[in-house]
C-alpha cells in the first residue's frame, strides 16, 4: 500500500460514516488518484484533489445566494452547436434543436444495472432541486444564477450504479472531449442535472436541453449540451479524447 493509499483509505474511515463513504470505497481505493502523464502541474493538481479530499468534508456545501444576487451571466462556447459553422457544431443537435428537442434523450451507461435514456419529460418527474449559486470561470468572471434540475445522484440511483463506480463520465453534443468528476462530485447534493436557469427552460447558449452543475469546482466542469453519462468503475478522465489531455486540470476544486 502506498502513501496515497493509506491517507484515502483513512479519509474514508474517518469521514466514511455516512453510507456514501461505504459506497465510494470499493472501487475508488484501488485508484485514489487520477494520473498524471508526468506532468508536474497535473501532480500539483493531484496535490490539490489529495489536499481537499483528505482534509474537507467531500460533501461541504457551496453556498447558496438570494434572488436579489442574481446577476448577468456571459455564455461561454458556440452561440449554438446547432448553428451550422459555429463551433462544436452538431446536425444531431441541429435537428433536436428544430423539433424544440422532444427527441432529445440523455443515454445513462457503463457501471449500471439499468442501462436507459431518458426524455426531458422523464427527468422533470425525478425530485426538483432549485439553487442559487455562483459560477466561477476559469477565465477570472464570476456570475450567479438559479438553477432547478434533478439531483444527478438521484440519477444514478434510479440506474442502479454499481458499488464499484468510481467516476461519472460526460459527453456532449458540441464537443468530442468527454469530462469527468469523482464520486464524491457526482453524489454531493448541489450537484444537477439542471434543465432551468432563472426560472425559465435553459437557455440553448446555456446548455440546453440539460447541463451539468457541479458547484464545488470550476466552471469548465460544469458541461453544457448533455447526450451522454457513462459510470465507470475505474477512474476514467477520458484518456486521449479528456479535457485532461488538452491542458485542462481534471480537478479544479473551489
Ligand atoms: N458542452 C460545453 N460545456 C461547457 C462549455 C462549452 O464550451 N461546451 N464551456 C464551459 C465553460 S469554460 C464555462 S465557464 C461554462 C459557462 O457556462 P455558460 O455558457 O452557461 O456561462 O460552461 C462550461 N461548460
Ligand atoms: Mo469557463
Amino acid at each position: 500500500m502506498n502513501k496515497f493509499d493509506a491517507i484515502s483509505r483513512r479519509r474514508f474511515l474517518i469521514g466514511g460514516g455516512a453510507a456514501l463513504g461505504s459506497l465510494i470505497l470499493p472501487g475508488c481505493s484501488k485508484t485514489p488518484l487520477p494520473p498524471t502523464y508526468g506532468s508536474l502541474l497535473r501532480m500539483a493538481d493531484n496535490l490539490t484533489y489529495l489536499a481537499q479530499r483528505t482534509l474537507l468534508p467531500g460533501q461541504s456545501l457551496a453556498r447558496e445566494y438570494s434572488h436579489e444576487d442574481i446577476s448577468s451571466f456571459p455564455a461561454i462556447g458556440a452561440v449554438s452547436p446547432g448553428q451550422p459553422g459555429a463551433r462544436g457544431y452538431s446536425e444531431l443537435y441541429r435537428d433536436l434543436q428544430k423539433g424544440g428537442f422532444a427527441d432529445w434523450r440523455l443515454s445513462v451507461e457503463g457501471a449500471v444495472d439499468r442501462p436507459g435514456t431518458y426524455s426531458l419529460a422523464d427527468l422533470k418527474r425525478f425530485p426538483s432541486r432549485t439553487q442559487i449559486t455562483r459560477h466561477t470561470c476559469e477565465e477570472g468572471w464570476t456570475a450567479i444564477a438559479e438553477w432547478t434540475g434533478l439531483l444527478l445522484s438521484s440519477m444514478l440511483l434510479a440506474a442502479g450504479m454499481h458499488r464499484s463506480a468510481c467516476c461519472v463520465c460526460f459527453h456532449t453534443y458540441d464537443s468530442e472531449l468527454v469530462d469527468s468528476i469523482d464520486m464524491l462530485d457526482a453524489l454531493h447534493p448541489q450537484t444537477l442535472l439542471a434543465y432551468r436557469m432563472n426560472g425559465r427552460d435553459l437557455l440553448i447558449r446555456h446548455g440546453a436541453p440539460l447541463r451539468l452543475r457541479v458547484e464545488s469546482q470550476i466552471g469548465y466542469k460544469s458541461r453544457k449540451y448533455l447526450q451522454r453519462i457513462v459510470v465507470k468503475d475505474t477512474f476514467d478522465d477520458g484518456g486521449n479524447s479528456g479535457f485532461a489531455a488538452q491542458g485542462w486540470a481534471w480537478y479544479t476544486g473551489i
